[in-house]
């Protein structure tokens, strides 16, 4: 991490302990950065690492990383000028055309994303776009239901990667694609929720490629000491900007070569 850590370990646990508490049992929580202004990305990354121990000791199973705030739109949307990246774990991810509960969630969106499937290990420093396509196994099209825990929206940086950027549920679907079969830079999307238009896109909104999203998180996750393993599912980032959801609706994106990922939302 190009900035330095400024929580003691306490603080560390302590805010871990804040996060994981307003994720599992679905409450808003002021961003962090009210109690600990100084707070610096690194010290985000800090929290997010503590939080990715604690459930894997209680025995979720990592399956992959999430890139988050990689288009315009999306930082824009949050006042951001910095991408971030999360872990996703099995206890996150939802079949296609699943009932997803919105009762266990807090400021439920969704965004649709191109999802990578890895055939073999990357790691960084140095990690390029090139090095992404060489090493994925197959893509396919994604929703990500985020799920921010700070209440009204009200966050910086650090506090959201401290909330593991905000990662609560995926969804998969659609057609896997081998990566020389498309362009995945100038993949269409247009998102429907209960039959209207309400958001499109196309993918090189994505840091202009979706691959250059997962080269910079193999580049994130060099500095915190992990490369990303063969056989990691990894999310590049919402193509537009995120559209809430509530009880009743049912959402369908559809991707341009990648065919459509559906879920509906109750209470
Ligand atoms: O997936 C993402 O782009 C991360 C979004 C983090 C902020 C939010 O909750 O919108
Ligand atoms: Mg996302």
């Amino acid at each position: 991490m190009s900035q330095n850590l400024t929580l003691s370990r306490e603080d560390i646990v302590r805010l871990c302990e804040r996060v994981e508490g307003a994720q599992t049992r679905a409450y808003a929580i002021p961003k962090l950065t009210d109690e600990y202004p100084a707070m610096t990305i690194a010290d985000g990354y800090a929290v997010q690492s503590e939080l990715r121990r604690r459930y894997l000791a209680q025995g979720h199973r990592l399956v992959g990383w999430k890139a988050g705030l990689t288009s315009k739109a999306k930082m824009k949307q949050m006042g951001v000028d910095v991408p971030s990246i999360g872990f996703l774990t099995d206890r996150m991810a939802r079949p296609e055309n699943a009932a997803i509960s919105t009762g266990d969630l807090v400021h439920p969106r969704v965004e649709c994303e191109v999802a990578f499937v890895m055939k073999r290990e990357l790691r960084g420093p140095g990690c390029t776009a090139a090095d992404v396509l060489a090493a994925t196994d197959y893509v396919l099209p994604a929703v990500e239901i985020i799920d921010s825990r700070f209440a009204g929206f009200k966050f910086d940086l650090p506090s959201v990667i401290a909330d593991n950027g905000s990662s609560a549920r995926f969804v998969g679907g659609g057609r896997a694609r081998y990566v020389e079969e498309l362009d995945l830079r100038t993949l269409g999307v247009v998102l429907e929720k209960n039959g209207e238009i309400v958001a499109m896109g196309a993918s090189a909104a994505v840091l202009g490629h979706p691959a250059e999203a997962i080269a910079m998180l193999v580049n994130i996750l060099a500095d915190l000491g992990e490369t990303l393993p063969a056989g990691s599912f990894v999310m590049s980032g919402g193509i537009t900007e995120a559209i809430a959801v509530q009880p009743g609706d049912s959402v369908v994106a559809r991707f341009q070569e990648l065919g459509s990922v559906s879920m509906r939302f109750v209470a």
